[in-house]
């Protein structure tokens, strides 16, 4: 593992937005925001509570009597403009979301912002598209459908991609017809708060409003509020679980983005060069393995099960971590110390039940100020009933099991109750397209390993989530309603 060496990081401070204006938490109480990798703070945000979300959802419902109305193109015609604004902006944004998620400049936060200028491009784009349909019944009927927002949507999202996890929520609400009060994550709330500022300039005020603060707090009290119509949350499956009851105390539409252990199958006739590259991608090594679609769990065609791993060795080997904000970094750091240290006792439970690291191993323990680097590991040697192999670690942290045949390569991948992503690697496209078919997840991705790209349907099935994001449909599933309208045109007038 080479390193590269830590860069000094500036202080600012941030307000939250609230129908159009800047403000602080009513309380003037503030949350410093940490660089993972220095240690030192980056920006300081409103500890935002429950009086601050009450003021930002009734601005998002005041404005929504009149953006419910908005001509479609004129929605449209804002988002684009804020596509334009983020990539203008997108350097300044992107050393921010590097410094306070430690995730590397130029193979993560540069492609983020990127990615989120392309969502807000493509929703800009289908800005006309929520369309209904004629539905013929006879008898001198005319039945129609139109598609409607459902309101205030309560947003909240995570800190490992926060810029674009904002964005798709923001994009996909608004562009509906939706107004948004979003909870920006306590670890990561400073990039999307500048998102949030670009936004602004082109949106009526109370249209989006940002709230900083905690989940127990400002994440509590949104789930809470009577004014909110709709929830969409992504995170942890734990607090997903939360947010689905708090949905069920009053029957709100709810879509879940949640966790994964995702399974990548290789294929003995892969070749396993380019296949290991695509793994290293898959896993999201990048973000330190800090993603909800990283293929945590490798399987492996027992005939070519050591080579491959020796491949995949190498290609890790090969990643430079360090400093967050140098260009010759591949990995920064994870997000903070709470993370740090679980990621840890994960790999510590790895060890203790006897799992062989081929690369890696346990960190040492990180003091106060150190920088919170853990470098990738890759064990062998695990078995199926242990934590590493079933539960989500969100580190840098890949298992390699053998397989024998399909029917048990297939098992293995099943056996978990996550179902988001998947990874298949086989030029034989029949073997490739049946695999990927019999998976039981949201997305499947064959002889590829990168992110999401705006118009594919994505999210989970089991406890992975509900709903679908990234996409025209998903948008049109998770944040309007159908209304059928039946007129009977035979009715004499009155
Ligand atoms: O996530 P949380 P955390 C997993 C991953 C990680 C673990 C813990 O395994 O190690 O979760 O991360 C808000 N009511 N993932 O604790 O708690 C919170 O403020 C309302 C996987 O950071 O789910 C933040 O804005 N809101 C996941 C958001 O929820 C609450 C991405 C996510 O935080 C709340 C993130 C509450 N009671 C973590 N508690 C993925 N797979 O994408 C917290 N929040």
């Amino acid at each position: 593992m080479q390193f590269s060496s830590v860069e000094s990081t500036s202080t600012a401070e941030s307000f939250m937005l609230i129908d159009g204006d800047w403000t602080p938490a009513r309380t003037d109480e503030w949350i410093d925001v940490e660089s993972p990798a220095t240690r030192q703070p980056v920006g300081r945000v409103p500890r935002g509570n429950v009086a601050d979300i009450d003021r930002a959802v009734q601005a998002a419902a005041t404005a929504f009597r009149s953006w419910r109305g908005e001509a479609p193109a004129v929605r449209g015609l804002a988002l684009l403009r804020i596509a334009d604004d983020i990539e203008a902006d997108s350097e300044r944004i992107a050393r921010l979301l590097a410094s306070e998620t430690g995730n590397a400049i130029r193979r993560q936060a540069r492609p983020e912002v990127a990615s989120a200028a392309a969502l807000f491009r493509y929703f800009g784009g289908v800005a006309g598209e929520a369309k209904g349909e004629t539905v013929p019944l006879g008898h001198g009927l005319l039945n129609y459908t139109v598609r409607e927002p459902l309101g205030v949507v309560g947003g909240i999202i995570p800190w490992n991609a926060p810029v674009q996890l904002a964005s798709v929520k923001i994009a996909m609400a608004l562009i509906t017809g939706n107004t948004l009060v979003l909870k920006a994550a306590e670890d990561a709330p400073l990039a999307v708060l500048e998102i949030a500022r670009i936004c602004s300039r082109h949106l009526p005020p109370g249209v989006l409003n940002v709230v900083t603060g905690y989940g127990v707090e400002a994440g509590a009290a949104l789930l809470a509020h009577p004014g909110v119509d709709k929830l969409s949350f992504t995170g942890s499956t734990e607090v997903g679980k939360i947010v689905m009851r708090a949905a069920a105390d009053r029957i709100l539409p709810v879509s879940l983005e949640l966790g994964g252990k995702s399974p990548v199958i290789v294929f003995p006739d892969a070749d396993e060069d380019a296949v290991a590259a695509g793994v290293v991608d898959g896993m999201r090594f990048t973000r330190q393995g800090q993603s909800c679609t990283a293929g945590s769990r490798l399987l492996v065609h027992a005939s070519i099960f050591d080579s491959f791993l020796d491949r995949v060795v190498e290609a890790v080997s090969r990643l430079r971590m360090g400093d967050p904000l140098d260009e010759r970094s591949d990995l920064g750091t994870v997000v903070n110390q709470t993370q740090y240290n679980r990621v840890r006792s994960y790999i510590d439970d790895g060890l203790t039940c006897g799992a062989t690291p081929l690369i890696g191993g346990l960190p040492a323990e990180a003091g106060p100020g150190d920088g919170l680097y853990v470098p990738p590991t890759v064990f062998r040697g695990v078995e199926p009933s242990w934590r590493v192999v079933r539960e989500e670690i969100f580190g840098p942290v890949l298992v390699a099991i053998p397989w024998h045949d399909e029917a048990e390569a297939l098992r293995m991948a099943n056996d978990t109750h996550y179902g988001l992503a998947a990874y298949v690697w086989s030029h034989d496209i029949g073997r490739a397209l049946r695999t990927a078919h019999a998976i039981d997840a949201g997305w499947v991705q064959v002889n590829r390993g990168l992110g999401q790209l705006p118009g594919m349907s994505y999210g989970g099935i089991k406890q992975s989530g509900l709903g679908r994001e990234f996409s025209l449909e998903g948008a049109l599933d998770s944040f309007t309603h159908r209304k059928t309208i039946t007129v009977d045109t035979h009715a004499t007038p009155m």
